[in-house]
């Protein structure tokens, strides 16, 4: 079975989406999520110009030696940009070789190691009211997990808090807040440590006291606490019971999590811009995380997220994929079936994609008590409509950027 077209399909319906498109000789098509969320156009012609030249003509059947061809043949290894194209390629494969087969992807990982996948919600809001309400109707969605964001009394706009952005997001109505605004300028958007630090752990008192000791809670830290704050947050936060904090320090520093962890039990989870298994390997090694963030889409496709997923599981480390409405459905797809077939699976992030974005790709997931599955069509289960993602051409949109009181930049 041979690759004999190669496309890459930009469509912006509600955001924009990269989407490789690979037709086989015997007319089968594969699709892989190619999106870099700020950078779409980066991955764009790292594709048409560099990788469709030399898949067409390739066996469609050859995953592994297809994603080790790119990976190492391109000499210049890892980065957001090689391994999100790596990633579409990788993803088409395997849509192929599971349509090929007549099956869904996950009978060919393993087959299903449970019934669904739990997920979470992003509940958030400016203060407690608003909060409770959004927590309220994340539970009556069915959601059986949710993470809690909320604003910080003296702080404008900041990260994960949906009213704002649906005030600055056009009127179109979406789920949830959509950071990736779009313009030809990023928005600026502030922030304060001591202040958010201040306010955090009264806003979980108050959602235990409210919704109970049962309901898995999560929190987004993003990046933009020190390792001392991080830890102090880590402490404070012990009588929530938290599921995890995410992103409590940048990533790029990885001995800051050693100091988190001796001061906390609070369970970490780390990773969402990563690339590779490198970037996990010391934290899994010296289990510094309780839960890998990586996406199928940012990580370089299945092959090496599932390899990363074996390696973890030595540790009881798990699974907590990357699932913002950034990630494509087609992205998507692909993780629910790796989360569905690998053992050491933790719980999947669901933002709903937007009306339009379901138009443009048609996807046979099932989201049910809590729980997504993604289906029994053969291969991802997502067909992309041409026709519809040619009425969306790209905008450009940028992610927001913070700068502290006094004008310094700061981690968004
Ligand atoms: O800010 O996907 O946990 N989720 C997140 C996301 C990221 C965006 C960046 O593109 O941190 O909301
Ligand atoms: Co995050």
């Amino acid at each position: 079975m041979i690759i004999e077209r190669a496309e890459v399909v930009v469509t912006s319906p509600s955001r924009n989406f990269v989407t490789l498109r690979l037709v086989t000789d015997d007319g089968i098509v594969g699709l892989g999520d190619a999106t870099l969320n700020g950078r779409e156009l980066a991955v764009v012609a790292y594709l048409r110009d560099h990788v469709v030249p030399l898949l067409r003509g390739r066996d469609a059947h050859r995953i592994e030696d297809t994603w080790q061809f790119l990976y190492r043949g391109g000499y210049w290894r890892r980065g957001p940009v090689t391994m999100a194209a790596i990633a579409a390629v990788d993803m088409a494969l395997w849509d192929i070789k599971a349509r090929a087969a007549g099956m869904p992807l996950y009978q060919l990982l393993g087959g299903a190691s449970r019934e669904g996948l739990l997920a979470y919600g992003h509940a958030s809001g400016s203060d407690l009211s608003e909060l409770f309400d959004s927590v309220r109707a994340h539970l009556e969605q069915g959601f059986r997990a949710i993470r809690v964001q909320t604003g910080v009394p003296g702080l404008n706009a900041i990260y994960g808090i949906a009213s704002q952005a649906a005030a600055a997001g056009g009127g179109e109505e979406r789920y949830d807040h959509e950071p990736a605004r779009r313009g030809a300028l990023p928005m600026q958007e502030d922030w304060d440590t001591r202040a958010y630090l201040r306010h955090l752990p009264g806003v979980f008192e108050a959602v235990r006291n409210e919704f109970g000791p049962e309901l898995p809670l999560l929190h987004d830290g993003h990046h933009r606490m020190t390792p001392l704050q991080a830890a102090k947050l880590g402490k404070e936060l012990e009588p929530y019971d938290l599921f995890w904090l995410e992103d409590c320090t940048p990533a790029e520093n990885q001995e800051a999590l050693r100091l988190v962890r001796r001061h906390t039990t609070t369970p970490l989870a780390i990773g969402e811009v990563f690339n590779t298994v490198w970037d996990f390997k010391d934290l899994i090694r010296e289990q510094l995380i309780d839960y890998v963030r990586g996406a199928v889409t940012h990580m370089g496709g299945i092959t090496p997220l599932k390899k990363t997923m074996e390696y973890a599981a030595l540790y009881q480390i798990r699974s907590g994929f990357h699932g913002p409405t950034d990630i494509s459905p087609v992205g998507m797809a692909a993780q629910m079936h790796l989360g569905l077939a690998i053992h050491n699976f933790g719980i999947q992030e669901y933002m709903k994609h937007s009306a339009r974005t379901d138009e443009v790709f048609r996807q046979s997931f099932r989201w049910r008590d809590g729980l997504l599955h993604p289906g029994d069509e053969p291969g991802l289960g997502v067909e992309l409509d041409l026709d519809e993602a040619g009425r969306y051409p790209y905008e450009q949109a940028y992610l927001p950027f913070n700068r502290l009181a006094d004008g310094t930049v700061h981690d968004w």
